[in-house]
């Protein structure tokens, strides 16, 4: 067997058993990690960085750290002790990169493989964006997009534009967005983010700017390349360009965590089948599993408490496993009625990968 890589040291306090390391800057959830009582813990939480992190120094002081808001009729900077002097509201949501699911794509597409762990369902606690720009007076008319820009030192030499990490989104995501300090009970770690991070409740992972330096509303999306060309839906072949879909909402999507997800080798008799379901921006409705790759689907139970339309639900379905080789699949409904799909939209960059077909397990009962 190849020995697995070593936690890279920024994070070697990650739990090492529940991580596979694909680069420094790259971890995933095991699909076995994943426990049952809905939160993630920050320790077996997945990492995506596009470029490394800010100096250890800026988490030294926290209150201290300062963000630019612009675009409203007030623009102000802020120190992270202004903001918690402003307001606090706490959410549950599920944070998933845009790239989650891409190693199942047959045609392997360039990029981080991975499965289903780039994901977690984690609760943030901040000040909600809302609140902040009333405070400063309003939006200005006109401003369609809320533009973050992430606090890193850009490596020197290169076009900043083709390295910053800045992001729009449509100014309706600020309905429930926030600009957060702790995550899971605690300061937010600076590997996920901290001393702030702006949270868009449904978007994907990238939209989720961490160690932000400046949230402003602007009339246009930001031409960084990351904006512009990167993190696009684009037809299979073609590179992004903004004429293609941005990596915006995310769609409903559930996976089976249990029994046996990385051996496939199950004993037979009673078993419970769990896994995990969201609807991106709409809360679950129900969930069905199949053991038959999808020619007949039971109900399943949603487990423990609702924390709100961004968490994901757990759900379980208690079955008697015959020997023999099944392939158990799982589909999630959300509260509009949108189910999530069998197959995958063929994309360049292999993002948003929500097929259940894709995400079923094939496990062998003996
Ligand atoms: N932010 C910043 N500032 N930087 C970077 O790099 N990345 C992204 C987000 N944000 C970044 C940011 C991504 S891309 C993701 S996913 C996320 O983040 C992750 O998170 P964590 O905490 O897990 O690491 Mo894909 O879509």
């Amino acid at each position: 067997a190849i020995a697995a890589k070593p936690l890279p040291a920024y994070v070697n306090w990650k739990n090492p058993e529940s991580m596979i390391v694909h680069t420094a800057s790259t971890l995933e959830t095991k699909r076995s990690a994943f426990g049952t009582s809905i939160v993630t813990p920050t320790s077996q939480l997945y990492i995506r960085n596009n470029l490394p992190a800010p100096d250890a120094s800026v988490v030294a002081d926290r209150d201290g750290w300062q963000v630019v808001i612009e675009g409203v009729k007030n623009p102000r900077t802020l120190s992270v002790k202004d903001l918690k002097s402003m307001g606090l509201e706490t959410m549950a949501m599920v944070l998933q990169c845009s790239g989650n699911g891409r190693g199942l794509f047959p045609n392997k597409p360039s990029g981080t493989p991975w499965q289903v762990g780039a994901a977690g369902c984690v609760v943030w606690s901040g000040v909600p964006v809302r609140v902040l720009t009333e405070a400063l007076g309003g939006i200005i008319d006109g401003m369609q997009y809320m533009t973050g820009t992430g606090g890193e030192k850009l490596p020197e030499g290169l076009d900043p534009k083709s390295v910053i990490v800045e992001r729009s989104v449509p100014a309706k995501a600020m309905a429930d967005a926030m600009l957060a300090w702790e995550m899971n009970g605690e300061p937010i770690p600076l590997a996920h983010g901290g001393p702030l991070r702006l949270i868009v409740p449904g978007y994907t992972g990238v939209n989720n700017i961490k160690y932000i330096k400046r949230l402003a509303f602007t009339a246009a999306q930001t031409d960084a390349a990351i904006q512009k060309t990167g993190y696009r839906i684009s037809p299979p072949g073609q590179k992004g360009d903004p004429s293609h879909p941005s990596v915006w909402e995310m769609s409903p999507k559930s996976w089976i965590n249990s029994p046996a997800p990385e051996t496939g080798a199950v004993s037979a008799g009673r078993a419970q089948i769990k896994g995990v379901a969201f609807g991106g921006l709409n809360a679950v409705k129900s969930v069905e599993v199949s053991v038959d790759g999808g020619k007949t689907w039971k109900t399943a139970r949603l487990v423990g408490p609702d924390l709100g339309r961004y968490a994901w639900r757990q759900f379980v379905l208690p079955v008697k496993l015959e020997p023999g080789t099944h392939t158990i699949a799982c589909v999630v409904t959300d509260s509009r009625g949108n189910r999530q799909p069998e197959g995958r939209v063929e994309n360049t960059g292999g993002y948003n990968n929500n097929s259940w077909r894709d995400h079923a397990l094939t496990i062998t009962v003996v």
